[in-house]
C-alpha cells in the first residue's frame, strides 16, 4: 500500500494514463514512436520486420493496460479463480489475434498502408510460440482464449522454453530437426524480475519435535534453482478481459554467477553450476502421446508445479481467507498428468510449512484440484520410478506413500472381500524398479476427473479407471468433449467464410455464441450465398497452393479435390493407412485407359505434421510419403489426376492456411485410440468434409451434422481387442488389396525397400496392432465414395454448408462453460467502465 500514489496526485496519473488508440493516425502515431524510440530505427531502415515490431508493441500497449485493469479488478472482487496448469501452451502468432479481439485490424490496416506495407506481410514476420507438441497444447491455447472472451478469472501457467516445438525440415525426404529459437525478439511477454521463486531439488529429510511436541517433516539441503516470472496478456473477443498467462523461466539461485566460487578461482564450474539451472526450462520435450520417464523433464515437472503454488498460495494468503476457504478461492485444472506433483507440493505447503493437520490439509487438496485425461494409450501414461523421486523429491515421495497408505486403507475397509484390488489400484507399482503412477495419484487427488470426448470419458472408465469407479463411484468421473475457438479458427483463418456469414446473421454475434450458426441453413438454397461460398472455399484453396508452389515447387489445380490429413505422425493416427490407400489409387489408376481416367475425379493429398526424433517409425512413414510423392508427381500417366504433398514444418500459423483450404480431411485413428481430435472439428467449421473412424469426436460431429455429411469407415472400438487378438492368435489374412500395395513397395518403385520393411513388417508379421489390414478395404472403398460424391459439386455445397451451420457444439466457449459450472464453480466477472475502478 506504502506503493500507491496518494491521493490527491491521482487525478494527474488518471489524466495521464495512455489512451488507447482508435483511428489509424493515432495507430501510425504509437506505432512510429515504438520504432524509433524502443527500437531505434527510422523511416530509413524500416523494413517489414520494423514495421511488424512496432504494431507489436503498439497493441502491446493496449493490452497491458486492460491487463492491468481485469487483474486490480479481479483483486478487489476476491472472488474464486482458476488456474490452468499446462506444460504446454501451443499459442502461435500473437498479433492478428490481438487486433481482431481488440477489434482493431481495420484500423491497423488503413494505418499501415499509409505507411506502405500490406498488414499481411506484417503479420507474417511473427515467429509462432510453438511451446507444444500438438491437440493437447493448442487445446490449452483455445482455452485461454475462451477463458478471456467469457470474462472468467483464469490464469495459465506454463514453462517458458527457450526452445519450443523444433522446426522440421525435410531434406532428401527425411525430416530433420532444427532449433527453434524464438525468443529472440518477443513483445508479448512481460519479464517479472520481482517475481521469483526458489524452487528446492535433492537434499533430505529431518524429523523433530517442535515446540507444542508435534513430529514435524523438514525438507532440507540440496540444491535450489530460480524460477522468474514471464507474464504474457491475453486477450478476450470482444472485452476489455485480459487474462495472464505465466510461464516460469529457470536461471540460478545465486545471480550471475555464484560469486564465492568466482573468488576463490573456481570460475568454470560457476558458469557450469548457472548453465545447469537454465537447462531446466531450456527446451520442450518433443513426444507427443508418449512418456519417457527422463530426469529432467520430472525436475521441469516439480520445478514449474512448485513455482506456481507458492504464486497461487501467496495471492491467496493475500486475501486474508482461512484456510479452509481455500476451495472457494481456488480452482486448479491439471491438464493432464504432467503438473500431477502439485498435489503432493499442495499438501506439503500446507502440512510442512503453515503447519495444518494432515486431514484437513487433505480435504482442501482434493476439493481443489480436478483433473482431465486426455489418452488411454498405455505408453502415454506417466510413471516415475521410485529411486528418482527418491533422489530428486524425498519429502514429496513421504508424501505420496502418505496418501497411498491412507487411499489403500480406505479400499480395504470398502472392499475388505477383494484383496486383488489393493495391487491394481496402488500409486506405487511394485515392479522393479518400484513406479510411482501418476494418473492414479491424479484421480485421487482430485475431486472431478474428466475425459475429452464422450467415447473416451466412457472409455477410461471401463479401462485404466475401471476400480476407481468402483471405489468412488461414478459421479467422479465425467465428460468435456474438447472444442476450439472460432475467433482464431474462423474469423481469423478464414476471415471471407467469416464476413459471409456475418453477412447473413446480421453480426458477428455468433463468434461469442457459436450456437447461432444454425441460422446459416436457412440459407442453403440461397444461391448468392452459395456462390460466394464455392469462390471462398476455392479462393482458401488458391492459397494453399501458392503455399505449396512457394514452400515445394510443385503446382497443383485448386480444382481438384484437396484431401488433407495434417497431425502428429504416430502410428495410431494411422497416415501409414492414409499413404498404402494413395498407392493403391495409384495402381488403380494406372490400370485404366486413357478414356476410363478422364471420368476420374483429379485429388491431392496433402500431408503434414512432426515425428518425435526418437520415432523411427513414424520417421519412415514421413520418408515414405516423400518418396511416393517424388514417383507420383513426375508420373505422366496420372499427370494432375494425383498428386502428393509434403508440407514442411506442421505449426499453427500453418494450420491457418492448410485448415480452410480442405474438401476432406482425414481423421482416421484406430478406434478407440484417438482421444477426441480437434483438427476434426477446424476443418468441419470451415466447410470441409471428413473422413473418419468412429473414434473421439467425430462421432459427436456425426451426431450434429448427421451422418449423411460425413464419411465413416472402418472397425468399432468395442471390436479392437477381439481383432488384435485374432491376429496374434488366429488365422492371420491380410488384405489383398494392401498385399499389391506391399509387393510394389517391395519391388522398389518407392526407392530403397529395405528403408520400409519395419513398416510393412510391423503389420504382416508383427500383429498389426493398428488394424491398418483390417480397415483397409473399408478406408478405399469410402474414398470412392467421396469421389463420386464430389462429382455432384451442387450436394457437396449443400453438405459443407449445411456441416458449419451444424457446428455450433465444437466451440470451446461451450466447453469451458461445461469446466466452469461442473468442475470449477466459477462464475465470470464482467469489466467495468474504468472510471468505476477509480472511483
Ligand atoms: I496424453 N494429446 C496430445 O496432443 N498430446 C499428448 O501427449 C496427449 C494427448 C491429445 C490427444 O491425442 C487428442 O486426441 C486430444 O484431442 C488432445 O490431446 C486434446 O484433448
Amino acid at each position: 500500500v506504502e506503493a500507491a500514489i496518494p491521493e490527491p496526485q491521482r487525478a494527474a496519473w488518471i489524466k495521464h494514463t495512455p489512451k488507447p488508440f482508435s483511428t489509424p493516425e493515432e495507430f501510425e502515431k504509437d506505432a512510429i514512436r515504438h520504432i524509433e524510440t524502443t527500437l531505434a530505427r527510422s523511416m530509413y531502415n524500416c523494413d517489414e520486420l520494423a514495421a511488424y515490431s512496432g504494431t507489436a508493441l503498439a497493441f502491446r500497449d493496449r493490452l497491458i493496460m486492460s491487463w492491468n485493469q481485469t487483474q486490480q479488478q479481479h483483486t478487489f472482487a476476491d472472488q474464486k479463480r482458476v488456474y490452468y496448469l499446462s506444460l504446454e501452451f501451443l499459442m502461435g502468432r500473437a498479433l492478428d489475434n490481438a487486433m481482431l479481439n481488440v477489434g482493431q485490424k481495420d484500423v491497423a490496416a488503413k494505418g499501415l498502408a499509409d505507411l506502405g506495407f500490406r498488414i499481411e506481410d506484417i503479420i507474417n514476420q511473427e515467429h509462432d510460440a510453438a511451446l507444444g507438441n500438438g491437440g493437447l497444447g493448442r487445446l490449452a491455447a483455445c482455452f485461454l482464449d475462451s477463458l478471456a472472451s467469457l470474462d472468467f478469472p483464469a490464469w495459465g501457467y506454463g514453462l517458458r522454453y527457450r526452445y519450443g516445438i523444433f522446426k522440421q525440415e525435410i531434406i532428401d525426404g527425411y525430416q530433420v530437426e532444427v532449433p527453434d529459437y524464438w525468443l529472440d525478439f518477443n513483445p508479448w511477454e512481460f519479464p517479472r524480475h520481482d517475481v521469483a521463486v526458489d524452487i528446492q531439488f535433492y537434499g533430505h529429510v529431518n524429523r523433530y519435535q517442535n515446540d507444542e511436541g508435534k513430529t514435524v517433516s523438514q525438507w532440507e539441503g540440496g540444491e535450489i534453482v530460480r524460477a522468474v516470472a514471464y507474464d504474457v496478456p491475453v486477450p478476450g473477443y470482444g472485452t476489455e478481459t485480459t487474462n495472464n498467462l505465466r510461464l516460469w523461466s529457470s536461471k540460478a539461485a545465486s545471480g550471475e554467477f555464484d560469486f564465492q566460487k568466482f573468488n576463490s578461482g573456481e570460475y568454470e564450474s560457476s558458469v557450469a553450476d548457472q548453465q545447469r539451472a537454465e537447462t531446466i526450462s531450456a527446451v520442450l520435450y518433443p513426444n507427443d502421446n508418449l512418456d519417457r520417464g527422463k530426469e529432467l523433464r520430472l525436475k521441469q515437472q516439480y520445478f514449474w508445479c512448485a513455482a506456481s503454488l507458492h504464486d497461487i498460495v501467496r495471492r491467496f494468503k493475500k486475501g486474508g481467507h482461512a484456510w479452509k476457504d481455500f476451495p472457494n478461492q481456488v480452482a486448479i485444472q491439471l491438464n493432464d498428468t504432467h503438473p500431477t506433483l502439485a498435489i503432493p507440493e499442495l499438501q506439503r505447503i500446507l502440512v510442512d510449512v503453515e503447519g495444518l493437520e494432515w486431514d484437513e490439509a487433505w480435504i482442501i487438496v482434493h476439493k481443489t484440484f480436478s483433473y482431465t485425461n486426455h489418452t488411454v494409450l498405455p505408453e502415454a501414461l506417466e510413471k516415475w520410478s521410485v529411486p528418482l523421486m527418491q533422489l530428486l523429491l524425498p519429502r514429496h515421495l513421504q508424501i505420496i506413500y502418505d496418501i497411498n497408505l491412507q487411499f489403500l486403507q480406505f479400499v480395504e475397509r470398502t472392499f475388505p472381500k477383494e484383496r486383488e484390488v489393493l495391487s491394481r489400484v496402488s500409486i506405487i507399482e511394485e515392479s522393479q524398479p518400484k513406479m510411482v503412477r501418476m494418473a492414479y495419484l491424479a484421480v485421487i487427488g482430485s475431486h472431478k476427473v474428466n475425459g475429452v470426448a464422450e467415447l473416451h470419458s466412457d472409455l477410461i472408465k471401463t479401462t485404466i479407471f475401471q476400480d476407481f469407479v468402483k471405489i468412488y463411484g461414478p459421479d467422479k468421473f465425467t465428460n468435456v468433449t474438447n472444442g476450439i475457438t472460432p475467433r482464431r479458427w474462423l474469423h481469423q483463418a478464414n476471415p471471407r467464410l467469416s464476413a459471409l456469414i456475418a453477412s447473413k446473421l446480421g453480426s458477428y454475434d455468433f463468434l461469442k455464441d457459436l450456437t447461432q450458426l444454425n441460422k446459416v441453413e436457412n440459407f442453403v438454397q440461397d444461391q448468392e450465398f452459395r456462390k460466394e461460398w464455392r469462390e471462398i472455399k476455392l479462393a482458401n484453396k488458391a492459397r494453399l497452393a501458392k503455399h505449396i508452389k512457394d514452400t515445394t515447387g510443385l503446382e497443383v489445380d485448386p480444382k481438384a479435390l484437396f484431401d488433407i490429413q495434417v497431425k502428429r505422425i504416430h502410428e495410431y493416427k494411422r497416415q501409414q493407412l492414409n499413404i498404402f490407400g494413395v498407392i493403391h489409387r495409384w495402381l488403380a489408376l494406372k490400370a485404366l485407359s486413357p478414356e476410363e481416367r478422364k471420368a476420374t475425379v483429379p485429388r491431392v493429398f496433402i500431408f503434414g505434421g512432426k515425428a518425435a526424433p526418437g520415432y523411427w517409425m513414424a520417421k519412415t512413414v514421413i520418408h515414405l510419403i516423400n518418396q511416393v510423392g517424388k514417383v507420383i508427381n513426375a508420373d505422366s500417366d496420372v499427370g494432375d489426376l494425383l498428386k502428393v504433398v509434403f508440407v514442411e514444418d506442421y505449426n499453427v500459423s500453418k494450420a491457418e492456411i492448410i485448415v480452410p483450404a480442405s474438401d476432406i480431411s482425414e481423421h482416421i485413428s484406430t478406434a478407440g485410440t484417438e482421444a477426441s481430435g480437434t483438427s476434426n472439428m477446424k476443418f468441419v467449421l470451415n466447410g470441409g468434409l471428413i473422413i473418419g473412424t468412429c473414434d473421439g469426436a467425430n462421432i459427436e460431429i456425426t451426431r450434429e451434422i448427421g451422418e449423411n455429411n460425413i464419411f465413416l469407415f472402418g472397425n468399432l472400438a468395442e471390436d479392437v481387442e477381439e481383432l488384435r487378438h485374432g491376429h496374434l492368435y488366429g488365422n492371420y489374412q491380410l488384405d489383398e488389396g494392401l498385399a499389391k500395395v506391399f509387393d510394389e513397395i517391395r519391388n522398389g518403385r518407392f526407392g530403397d525397400a529395405q528403408a520400409f520393411t519395419a513398416l510393412i513388417n510391423a503389420i504382416v508379421d508383427h500383429g498389426d496392432y493398428y488394424l491398418v489390414s483390417d480397415d483397409f478395404n473399408s478406408y478405399c472403398k469410402t474414398q470412392e465414395l467421396i469421389d463420386e460424391a464430389y462429382k455432384d459439386q451442387e450436394e457437396w455445397l449443400t453438405k459443407s454448408i449445411t456441416s458449419v451451420a451444424r457446428m455450433g457444439f465444437f466451440s470451446s466457449d461451450r466447453c469451458i462453460e461445461e469446466y466452469a459450472e461442473t468442475i470449477w464453480n466459477l462464475e465470470p466477472q464482467k469489466p467495468k467502465e474504468s472510471a468505476a475502478l477509480d472511483a
